[in-house]
């Protein structure tokens, strides 16, 4: 197959095959930029340092064909770091006419592969959509620049209305993007992608209300702190957010790629995964370090609505079989056009190493969370501290250390009888201030107050030889399954 460039610069046309080595379905694109204006990019972008500067964003002219199709478009380096940049091959985003796009696209990035650990982003991406989470539409293409040999690019369409529109959202958006510096306080590093309704400060408003409730004295309240998210979030949304980060590791859903957009219609933020990596396993037991998570999910039911939903996820092996199938056929593209592509950075056998790498990390990381969310274990143990025939009252306290790593939670058993549970509300001692327990208490290996728990049975006077059983039991409270115990008493 030919396709004709047509060089609108100095009307040179010049003819180029399609290399026969492309996967089928895998989109090619060739790109002409005049040799002047790659000289000038590169000069400017030898003076950049260690982000991006505005400098280094300057837009050149280029044509885009595909498909027989002669796109003019305006093209400038993309990604804050130098890895973007710096070397012969670069990230780069382009922008189409109004009037001519591109598949509909109005902007798109090209990524290098690498910096989205190559087929793990096309699975985060996967993942996300299967969980309702707005993604940017995203593939690998091969690119030739200037008659290059076919270099392999993650396509990822830019955020920009037309995106919103395409995928069934309202285009009635504001859309966020947080600080490269992560501070979750000052509203003025924020930065805005799509600002559709720049009259209306009601996106504004609710971006100050969120700070203000993080980084206010109610952040420390969680049901307090609860009813306020839920003013500005779907409840469910942000725990489909944070597993799907947890099923990669976490850790990268930092600065900013903490992407928000604020929903007009709904009157609402949608947090959109963006870049999320794959990292090592990281335990349940470690919050989040982006502020926005770190408060919410210090909160143990909003952690517990979370593992549910991984532990759901990891029970269905037809679903796991999928990702993993979806995996490898990324891997299979990426390997057909990477170990040719003489523009990269990275021998072949360096890449090779990281491919077989990231499918291994793929698989630890759901394993390692299967183990965590299945595992709970407690410390118990006992004490009779007033015992009163006279009185016709006995009291027994009960301490509870959560071990984790999964939340536990405790109630009484069908044997607990006539008495009465209570939890001790921090001072030891069993008094008037303690709360009367009816449903399941959580015990939360990670809560701000410490790991151990107290809870006091009153009831009736009994003899010795009746009080063997307490009546309580402590089950894994995702799984349902009864939580390991040790028993430490009396
Ligand atoms: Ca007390």
């Amino acid at each position: 197959m030919r396709t004709v460039i047509r060089n609108i610069h100095n009307r040179v046309d010049v003819f180029q095959v399609i290399p026969a080595k492309i996967p089928e379905g895998v989109p090619f694109y060739s790109i002409k930029i005049l040799d002047d204006d790659m000289r000038n990019l590169n000069t400017v972008l030898q003076n950049e340092g260690n982000v991006l500067s505005d400098d280094g964003r300057i837009w050149i002219s280029a044509n885009f064909v595909n498909n027989n199709h002669v796109y003019d478009v305006k093209m400038r380096v993309r990604g804050d770091q130098p890895n973007h940049w710096e070397n012969k091959k670069k990230s780069w985003r382009i922008k189409f006419n109004k009037n001519d796009l591109f598949s509909g696209m109005r902007e798109m990035n090209l990524i290098l592969p690498e910096d989205r650990a190559w087929f793990a982003e096309l699975l985060n991406n996967k993942r996300a959509k299967d969980m309702n989470l707005l993604q940017p539409p995203m593939r690998y293409v091969a690119v030739s620049i200037n008659n290059s040999r076919p270099m392999l690019y993650l396509e990822v369409e830019h955020w920009t209305v037309e995106m919103f529109e395409k995928q069934g959202r309202s285009s009635n958006i504001d859309m966020f993007k947080q600080s490269f510096l992560d501070t979750f306080k000052d509203i003025s590093m924020w930065d805005t992608y799509i600002d559709s309704n720049s009259q209306n400060l009601h996106s504004l408003e609710s971006a100050n209300l969120l700070l203000s409730i993080i980084n206010g004295d109610n952040a420390r309240n969680s049901s307090v702190l609860s009813s306020l998210i839920d003013l500005l979030f779907f409840e469910e949304e942000l725990a489909l957010w944070y597993a799907h980060s947890l099923l990669a590791g976490d850790g990268h859903v930092v600065g900013d790629n903490v992407r928000l957009f604020y929903d007009y219609t709904l009157g609402k933020f949608v947090p959109v995964p963006w870049d999320v990596y794959l990292f090592e396993p990281k335990s349940i037991t470690e919050l989040p370090i982006n502020p926005l998570w770190k408060t919410l999910f210090a909160s143990a039911e909003k952690r517990l609505m979370t593992h549910k939903i991984l532990w759901a996820y990891l029970s269905d092996q037809k679903r796991i079989d999928e990702d993993l199938q979806y995996a490898n056929e990324q891997r299979e593209i990426i390997e057909s056009i990477i170990y040719k592509d003489t523009q990269k950075y990275q021998t072949n056998r360096e890449i090779r190493k990281d491919l077989n790498r990231r499918m291994e990390q793929i698989l630890a990381n759901m394993s390692s969370l299967k183990e965590e969310i299945s595992t709970s274990k407690a410390k118990v143990s006992w004490d009779t501290v007033l015992e009163s025939k006279d009185e016709n009252r006995r009291v027994v306290s009960i301490d509870v250390i959560a071990e984790g790593p999964e939340i536990s939670s405790i109630s009484k058993d069908d044997s607990f009888g006539d008495s009465s549970f209570y939890m001790d509300t921090g001072n030891s001692q069993y008094d008037e201030t303690d709360i009367l327990i009816s449903e399941d208490v959580l015990l939360d290996p990670i809560r701000n107050e410490g790991n151990m728990y107290r809870f006091f049975i009153v009831g009736p006077y009994v003899t010795a030889s009746g009080s063997n059983s307490l009546g309580i039991k402590i089950i894994n409270s995702v799984t349902g399954k009864p939580a390991t115990l040790e028993l430490l008493s009396p």
